[in-house]
């Protein structure tokens, strides 16, 4: 079994990609909880995914599998895109706020005048496979849907609550893990990057 360090401190992402992983045959390794802090200095989504990446392969000696990923909003210029995670960083967080809720009553306060119209947004993910020998591979897939004015539903992580799936019209807070990774920027992401590693391999 190919061994697969999944490259992430973040809880949510790694709850959507472990399963599929281990589906795949992958023997499955996660980064210890005090593994450091990696400087995402990339200018887009691909290169901090490759920047994760290439960090934990060559740290560990292992293949390393690192995502990037964020929301994108049209009427705020693709803001907060790469920037996602640290998006309320300049906000004092309200008690018993969590860095994730932040970010959403971020988004919601510059949202707040913009009609329902104008409302276009997009996940973005970029997925990096890095091998020990240098090798790289690296997929970047969205998910379209639209800012609501208000969060919905308790499932996922991150911004999920404000995030519609116009088709299904729900959240990615209200959909099943398994349905999410069936339309998500993530697992398009990873289906990509799994298909190019089993060309490498044929
Ligand atoms: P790692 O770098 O350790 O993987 P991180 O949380 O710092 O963890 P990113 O820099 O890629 O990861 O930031 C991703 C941001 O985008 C973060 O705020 C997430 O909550 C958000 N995000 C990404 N995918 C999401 C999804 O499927 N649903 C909701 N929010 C998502």
């Amino acid at each position: 079994m190919e061994k697969v360090v999944i490259a992430t401190k973040n809880k949510g992402k790694l709850a959507e990609l472990e399963a599929p992983l281990k589906e795949l045959g992958f023997a499955v390794e996660t980064l210890p909880s005090d593994y450091p802090e990696i400087a995402e200095n990339g200018a887009s989504f691909e290169e901090n995914a490759l920047i994760k990446a290439r960090f934990v392969a060559k740290d560990l000696n292992c293949i390393a599998i690192a995502d990037d990923s964020g929301i994108a909003v049209d009427a705020l210029g693709g803001e907060p895109g790469i920037y996602s995670a640290r998006y309320a960083n300049d906000y004092v967080l309200l008690e018993g706020e969590t860095k994730d809720e932040a970010n959403n009553r971020k988004l919601l306060e510059k949202m707040k005048d913009v009609p329902e119209e104008k409302r276009s947004c997009a996940f973005h993910c970029a997925m990096a496979v890095v091998f020990p020998d240098g090798k790289e591979l690296v997929a970047h897939k969205t998910w379209e849907g639209r800012l609501l004015f208000a969060g919905r539903g308790q499932n996922g992580f991150g911004y999920d609550p404000l995030f519609l799936d116009e088709e299904l019209n729900m959240t990615g807070a209200e959909m099943e893990k398994s349905v999410k990774m069936q339309r998500s920027h993530r697992a398009k992401a990873l289906a990509a990057v799994i298909e190019a590693f089993r060309s490498l391999k044929r």
